[in-house]
């Protein structure tokens, strides 16, 4: 990653000692300019399916055991678009724009062989205060699902910003009936004081199958294990069971082992070389106001163009309109709708698999659990379909 740029460094100063009085809130860091990125947080949950192809994969294997090897080697395949692209495309992590309550983020990745089909995206701002992102990612044609939804608890301690990812995700194979839950890690910032930060991933997280597999993922920094950034180690059992069916060792933002038992090599990844699959993002002017390029686009503009006052100016804009929308709402005692996801307070499948020691005391935490609605998605792809219709049938009136 690059160092503080010359004519930055005068503000890094002020704004590491701001950060050691820091109070957990992270959007209310006050980054310097050259640290803010113009991409904003509810466009991250596309990194889970960069690779449709690995994604969907696990749709294809009928024998539990290597499907659930195919949904570990997934996850551990978006692991560095997640956590370091920032870092590779921009010169370190920046500071995303914080998403207002309701934005929205559509996509897909497109299949022209026509082999896997397209796969789509769904974000969404499910909360402001504090930040909370849900998305789905849907693979009809393989009947492969991802939902799940995250927020952050960050704190201050010997001179790094620690984060807690509150949230898990649900992955769901239509076919087999199958699901897994699989945990976040928890994360620090490395590079604070060279003005380079960078994330690093802590100790461990889980993927349960609702088969009986648990993966657990180790992950360890420099001064550890190997002694390089971005390791890890990690192994599948059936639950209960002390017999390791495959190990996977590597460093997830350069590649990896895939191991039978201990031993026996089977496949190598290399993370550097395996391309992704850009994302379809419709163009600004046909997106709805909601859609996060498009409510940002003055902003995102100014940040990169480095023009402070007018992405102060447009800021505020937004803030103000929300602060506008709130204060309705609450004087009409209603609460901004959610147009793809609900809260519950039980989700069965949640229940069911986080039986392990330690996630559901986490889960608890968020106040209720974020889920995919897919009622709220039938009704929004239909209304969408009777206004392409209208459309349609207004270009046949006016050609006529
Ligand atoms: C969900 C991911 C998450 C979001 C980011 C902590 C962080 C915001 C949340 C957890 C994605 O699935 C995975 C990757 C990176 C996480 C970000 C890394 C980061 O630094 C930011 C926070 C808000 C900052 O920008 C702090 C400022 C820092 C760059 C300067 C020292």
């Amino acid at each position: 990653g690059g160092a503080v740029p010359a004519a930055a460094k005068s503000s890094w100063g002020p704004f590491l000692k701001s950060i050691a009085s820091f109070t957990g809130d992270l959007a209310s860091l006050t980054a310097p300019p050259f640290i803010l990125s113009s991409t904003s947080l509810t466009e991250y949950s596309g990194y889970w399916a960069e690779h449709p192809e690995i994604f969907v994969a696990p749709a294809q294997e009928k024998d539990p055991q290597k499907r659930a090897l195919l949904v570990l080697k997934w996850f551990l395949t978006t692991l560095k678009q997640q956590y370091s692209s920032r870092n590779e495309k921009l010169g370190s992590e920046k500071k995303p724009l914080n998403p207002f309550l309701g934005e929205l983020f559509l996509g897909k990745w497109e299949d022209p062989t026509g082999k896997i089909g397209e796969t789509q995206l769904i974000s969404e701002q499910v909360s402001h205060h504090p930040p909370v992102t849900a998305y789905a990612i849907l693979n009809q044609k393989q009947g492969v699902k991802l939902e799940g939804y995250n927020g952050q608890k960050a704190s201050f301690s010997r001179g790094t910003i620690s984060v807690r990812q509150v949230g898990h995700a649900k992955y769901h194979l239509k076919k087999f009936d199958e699901d897994y839950l699989i945990t976040l890690p928890s994360l620090h910032i490395e590079g604070i004081v060279y003005g380079s930060p960078y994330v690093e991933l802590n100790r461990s997280s889980t993927i349960h199958s609702s088969t009986g597999y648990v993966a657990q993922i180790d992950y360890s920094g420099k001064g550890w294990v190997t002694g390089k950034k971005n390791t890890f180690s990690a192994t599948l059992r059936k639950e209960g069971s002390k017999d390791i069916l495959y190990t996977i060792d590597g460093q997830w933002s350069d590649g990896f082992v895939i191991k039978e038992g201990k031993t026996k090599e089977l496949e190598t990844y290399n993370a550097k070389t395996t391309e992704i699959t850009p994302l379809y993002i419709a163009p600004n002017k046909e997106q709805d106001p909601l859609e996060s390029r498009r409510a940002w686009a003055k902003v995102q503009e100014s940040i990169n163009t480095g023009d402070l006052e007018t992405t102060g100016i447009e800021k505020s804009k937004i803030e103000n309109e929300q602060r506008e929308l709130r204060k309705k709402e609450k004087e009409e005692g209603r609460e901004w709708e959610r147009r793809y996801f609900t809260r519950v307070m039980d989700d069965p499948v949640f229940t069911r698999l986080a039986e392990s020691p330690g996630i559901a005391a986490e889960e608890g935490k968020t106040d209720g659990i974020w889920i995919f609605d897919e009622k709220k998605f039938a009704q929004v792809a239909e209304k969408t379909r009777v206004v392409e219709e209208a459309k349609a049938e207004e270009v046949v009136t006016t050609a006529a």
